[in-house]
């Protein structure tokens, strides 16, 4: 969570908690509309030092003012510490259920005796909240809904579903208006590993026909606001998209400052003030005359600035700001450069397809090689492969290698478990005979740092393993990752000259950015693998690609890279 999130959400509890001690109406509000304004003018407001530069902005009176300064000072609000003694932590538990908000939590709490999070979804579900006064059946409903969404974690779209709809949407809009001039602008167009509402942003001199047709299309459930400048509508599926429409000579600035972050936007906003020039969403202007010099393309407009244009996936401000200032953009991976994937599983353990269909796919993407890593033995739920029948599998990958008749050299593999103590469930005799093998945690996620640790580096160390898996085990918004001591792995696979998986499935995304800008500095190679349950998964080789370039990861450090005779020698070096 960044300082704005943080400092918004603390008004928002400070609303809730005041509400539930009872304090007056005017108060409540103004927490609320204090944590509006700092969503609204976030950065700027956390920028400034005294109260009456605070009061300008609307809804800061001088306690709040007060009180943002002592959050910046200290990191908390002491008004909040104190109300959050005086309410018992179980109520504070329940209000993180989206749609209860404070006065039904009270009521569950005081009148039901609820206690916690599963308490409540049993209320719900035995009809017992419809009979609360001033709760009904829809309600319930809604709190249901809302449990559910704290359970999946935060309301946020998995990247890869929020891509595949505003390709559906990209689609029907140019099936309607051929040619149209239309792309993805903020975190979606960013590739961020999850993405609150989709942005769509067109160049038109007919914006009202775009609405129009926008907010017509089939996929559309709801429209929350319909303009000539910006609509917004919900999908059949319940999916928010936000689309802007400008004219073709502003494009490039509203790219621009659509796609943010906005961290990004506010330090290229100073850049330009610093240099007598102002930029907004309608281009670049100098501010002697209100003169525009740019916002056609987003070249231009970071042209004019004096930067190099910046990928969006680095656009967080995590020094690609100064980075494009000195002309020393990084270098990024890019998807025609993979010419192959790490991890692949096949119709043999959970997966659907056959070494051949797999193969074709791989050999359709233009891969040079593909390692098959089905499950081991140990893993029985995902139909893990016994010592025979992966022995039995090495041999048809090598006699298919043989037939010679694809470009794609097919590896032997597998995916096994790291043990209790960080022991692998092949014996030699068969680890020696694969090509790669990854080593991965399936269980006790929830051990200690220092076990965890140990576990995955004598897997590390071990002679055949040239790969962790999913080095943090985090499913989003369903598991969070274990407690391993990332640095002290990364360390030791850079020493080795050994590999950290970026698993690419959508849902992993493990390392994810800020791992791998971690992984860089110490130079740690890195192989993308899709975890492909089917031959449509190795699509996702273009989100592991999105993830590594946010993590600023060069070329060089990743294997996939690499030609196949390379890769086979890395992965046998050191092993016979
Ligand atoms: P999300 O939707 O939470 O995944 O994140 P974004 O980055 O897509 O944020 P969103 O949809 O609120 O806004 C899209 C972009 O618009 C954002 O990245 C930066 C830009 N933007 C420019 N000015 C503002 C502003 O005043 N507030 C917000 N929220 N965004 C702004
Ligand atoms: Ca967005
Ligand atoms: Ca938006
Ligand atoms: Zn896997």
């Amino acid at each position: 969570m960044d300082k704005v999130e943080e400092l918004s959400r603390a008004f928002e509890q400070l609303a809730e908690l005041s509400e539930i001690k009872g304090e007056v109406r005017f108060k409540v509000n103004a927490y609320h509309r204090a944590a509006e304004v700092v969503r609204t003018y976030g950065e700027e407001i956390l920028e400034k030092d005294d109260v009456d530069e605070l009061r300008r902005y609307p809804g800061i009176g001088e306690g709040i003012a007060k009180k943002i300064l002592e959050f910046k000072r200290t990191g908390t609000i002491s008004k909040l510490e104190q109300l959050k003694e005086e309410i018992p932590v179980e109520l504070l538990t329940l209000l993180q259920v989206p749609n209860l908000g404070p006065k039904r939590a009270k009521l569950v709490y005081e009148e039901l005796g609820v206690r916690t999070i599963e308490e409540l979804q049993e209320a719900a579900e035995s009809h017992r909240l419809a009979s609360l006064r001033g709760l009904g059946p829809k309600a319930e409903q809604n709190i249901l809904e809302g449990i559910r969404q704290l359970q999946q974690g935060s309301g946020r779209l998995l990247l890869s579903t929020a891509s595949r709809l505003a390709e559906e949407i990209v689609g029907l809009m140019r099936e309607r208006i051929p040619g149209l001039v239309i792309s993805p602008a903020g975190s979606l167009r960013r590739m961020k590993e999850t993405i609150g509402d989709i942005d769509l942003l067109v160049s038109s001199e007919e914006p009202g026909r775009v609405m129009e047709i926008f907010c017509d299309l089939p996929l559309v459930s709801k429209v929350l606001l319909h303009g000539d400048k910006k609509s917004s509508v919900l999908t059949d599926e319940g999916l928010h998209v936000d689309m802007r429409v400008v004219r073709p000579e502003q494009y490039g600035a509203a790219l621009q400052y659509f796609t943010g972050s906005q961290s990004h936007n506010i330090r290229v906003r100073e850049i330009a003030k610093k240099k007598g020039l102002k930029i907004n969403e309608y281009g670049v202007f100098v501010v002697e005359g209100d003169r525009r010099i740019a916002g056609e393309t987003e070249e231009e407009v970071y042209r004019v600035l004096g930067m190099a244009w910046p990928p969006p996936e680095l656009r967080e401000n995590r020094g690609e700001v100064e980075a494009a200032l000195r002309g020393r953009l990084p270098r990024l991976l890019e998807e025609g450069q993979v010419r192959g994937d790490f991890h692949v599983h096949t119709r043999a353990s959970d997966g659907i397809n056959t070494l051949e269909e797999l193969r074709e796919a791989a050999e359709a993407r233009g891969y040079r090689f593909l390692a098959i890593t089905d499950h081991a033995a140990s893993l029985k739920v995902a139909g893990g492969l016994d010592r025979d029948r992966i022995l039995r599998q090495v041999e048809e990958i090598r006699a298919l290698n043989a037939r010679g008749d694809s470009p794609v050299i097919l590896l032997a593999g597998a995916e096994v478990n790291v043990g209790n103590e960080g022991e692998l469930d092949y014996d030699e005799e068969v680890l020696s005979q694969l090509d790669v093998v990854i080593a991965s945690v399936h269980s006790g996620f929830k051990q200690s740092r220092e076990q965890i640790t140990r576990r995955i580096l004598t897997a590390l160390r071990h002679p055949h393993v040239k790969i962790i898996g999913h080095p943090t085990g985090r499913l989003l918004g369903q598991r969070p990752p274990y407690e391993v001591d990332l640095r002290a792995v990364m360390k030791e696979a850079a020493e080795l000259g050994k590999a950290l998986e970026l698993n690419a499935f959508p849902d992993r995304l493990d390392l994810n950015d800020e791992a791998l800008l971690e992984a860089r500095e110490l130079g740690v190679m890195i192989a993308i693998g899709t975890d492909a349950h089917r031959a449509e998964h190795l699509s996702f080789m273009r989100f592991g690609v999105a993830t590594a370039r946010r993590g600023w990861v060069p070329p060089d450090l990743v294997v996939n890279a690499r030609e196949p005779e390379e890769v086979l020698r890395w992965l046998w070096d050191g092993r016979r």
